[in-house]
This record gives structure tokens, sequence and C-alpha cells, in this order.
């Protein structure tokens, strides 16, 4: 494996991006934060709920279309942004592999338990492949991915969604700069849908997503020694019908006050103040596309499901 942050950077930015969120006017910590060990378990958990389509719906469209996804790249390399435990990764390999152009996989993720785990199952099961892991960021580290001709580039989960529109401008299209010409994006997106839908996938009957919303405010203790009380923050999932996101917070069931002693910092919460911790913005084909072009990538396919829930996108560079 490749690694190009290590345990000191990552602290470093936790107590960066916590003091700059909390001593904000409008209060967040980013989500990549969720993310620790048992974030990734909860996060898991939360693919299986019933409210959660996404990850299924995703996965039902790539079942059906990998083997077009093949043919048309023929990619020689498959890189995956942000992979976690890979499980999708899998439909494309196989197809790839089918194909018979795939020589290489590389997963890069910020977590690198995550894919070293992931790097040892994959390398058990397609002992024909190269298999080469990168620790980091895909906001900060493309310019570390291998070269490799022909790679297809995959961001799959929705997780473009997670970042504000601004920073996905920006993300795009410094993914579209380490790119030759040719070269191929696969882009899963959610879609914009009924609320009645969305909101429930966010708040789930059973709780999983509040414990896993909540799970910040452990990390946040455990690694900056804060003395948060989870119980006392409740979980909210709220649509924003005039950015077409999903917006997680945490609010203060009471008035309290957080010592976060590694940023030698107090945080006072009023009764009902929250603190956003996630955007996971929905998407319409046309304003992908849009983006897309304004970051030099042009549209070649488009799929989706039944009820048009998830978009996947396969754009050249
Ligand atoms: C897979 C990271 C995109 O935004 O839907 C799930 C994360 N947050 N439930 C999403 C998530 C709350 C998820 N991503």
């Amino acid at each position: 494996m490749d690694k190009h942050l290590d345990d000191d950077d990552l602290a470093r930015e936790l107590r960066a991006d916590v003091r700059a969120g909390l001593t904000a006017d409008s209060r967040w910590i980013p989500p990549k934060w969720f993310y620790d060990a048992r974030g990734s378990e909860l996060f898991e958990e939360i693919t299986r709920l019933p409210e959660y389509y996404p990850t299924r719906t995703e996965r039902a469209v790539l079942e059906e279309h990998a083997p077009a996804i093949a043919r048309i790249t023929e990619a020689k390399t498959l890189v995956e942004l942000g992979s976690g435990s890979s499980e999708k990764t899998r439909l494309l390999l196989d197809a790839l592999v089918a194909r018979g152009t795939l020589g290489s996989f590389v997963p890069l993720d910020v977590s690198a338990s995550a894919l070293s785990a992931a790097v040892e199952s994959l390398t058990t099961a397609y002992p024909g492949l190269s298999i080469r892991g990168v620790v980091g960021d895909m906001t900060r580290h493309l310019r570390h991915l291998p070269e490799g001709d022909n790679r297809l580039v995959a961001f799959l989960g929705g997780t473009l969604g997670n970042l504000m529109p601004a920073e996905r401008a920006t993300f795009l299209t410094s993914l579209r700069s380490v790119l030759h010409d040719g070269e191929w994006l696969l882009l899963g997106t959610d879609l914009v849908k009924d609320p009645a839908v969305l909101v429930p996938a966010y708040d789930d009957a059973a709780g999983v997503t509040a414990a896993f919303n909540r799970n910040v405010l452990h990390v946040i203790n455990r690694e900056l020694d804060a003395d948060f009380d989870p119980s006392a923050f409740e979980h909210v999932a709220l649509w924003d019908p005039d950015h077409e996101w999903i917006e997680m917070r945490l609010r203060s069931t009471r008035d309290q006050r957080v010592h976060i002693a590694a940023l030698n910092l107090d945080v006072p919460f009023a009764a009902g103040g929250e603190m956003r911790t996630e955007i996971s913005a929905k998407f319409r084909r046309d304003g992908l596309t849009a983006e897309l072009a304004a970051a030099g990538f042009a549209p070649r396919h488009w799929w989706t499901d039944p009820n048009s829930w998830f978009g996947v996108t396969l754009a050249q560079a």
C-alpha cells in the first residue's frame, strides 16, 4: 500500500476541522469523521436497512450494466475512490476480468484499516490482478494515483453528494486534470425524489442512522479528549428543497457546555442548538451533465433503475 496520509496527518486535520467547525456561526463537522471502525460498521448496517435504498439500487444498476461498462471502456486499470469495503467493485472487476482487459486495481481510501482488509480479500479473490491500495484523501491525493493506460475511475455510492457544490466543482476539475484524454469516470449519484422516500433513508426506524450520526461525537471524545454526552444530542435529518440536499444535524437537548481538551476549547450549546454533520446532495441528470461538462468531462452513458432513484454516469475525460 502507498500511504499519503498517516495518523498524525489525520489527527492534525481533525483538530483543524473541529476547531473551525465548532467556532463558526453555523456549526458543522465534516462527514468524513464519521468513519472510524465503529462508524464504518454502522454505515455497513445502514446499507442493509429497508429505508436506505441507495446501496441496493446502485448495486442493481451496476449488476445490469457492468458488462456494458467493460465493453465500452475496455479499462486496463480500475481506480476506486473512497472504496471502503469494495463490495460493489467486485461487479466491475468481474466484468472487466471477463472482458480480458484489466490488469490492475487501485482502491483509494482514507481508512488504512478498511483498505488493507479490502486489499487482502481482493488479492485472494483476483490472483491475476495487481492490486495496490492508496491511503489518501480523494480531495487531496489524486495526483498520487498511479499512472496506467486507459484508467477507469469509479466514484460510487453517491459520495459526491457529501461535498458542498463548490467543493464538488474543485474535486471534479482536479480529477479531470490527473486523467488523460479518453480515460473514464464512472460516477454513482443519488437522484432527487419524493421526500417521503428520501427522509426515512436518513432517519430510519431502527435508529441506526441516529447512532451513526452521534458516532462523530464519540470520535471527537476519543481523539480530542472531549466530553460530549452523545445522549444529549438528537439526530435530525431534513430535506432542503432549495439546495436539493438532505442535511443531517445533531441537536442539543439541553443547555450544556462541552470541553474539548486537545483544542483547549469550550463550546456552549443552548437547548435546541444544532450542528450540521452531513449534506447528502441529490442530483438531476441535467444538472449533473452540466457539472461534469464544466469540469471537462463528456458524459457518454447514463443508467438508472426503474424508479429513477439512483443514476450511474459513464463520462470520458
Ligand atoms: C454513502 C457516504 C454517500 O450520504 O447517503 C448514509 C452516507 N449518511 N446515511 C449518504 C450516509 C447517512 C452516504 N454516503
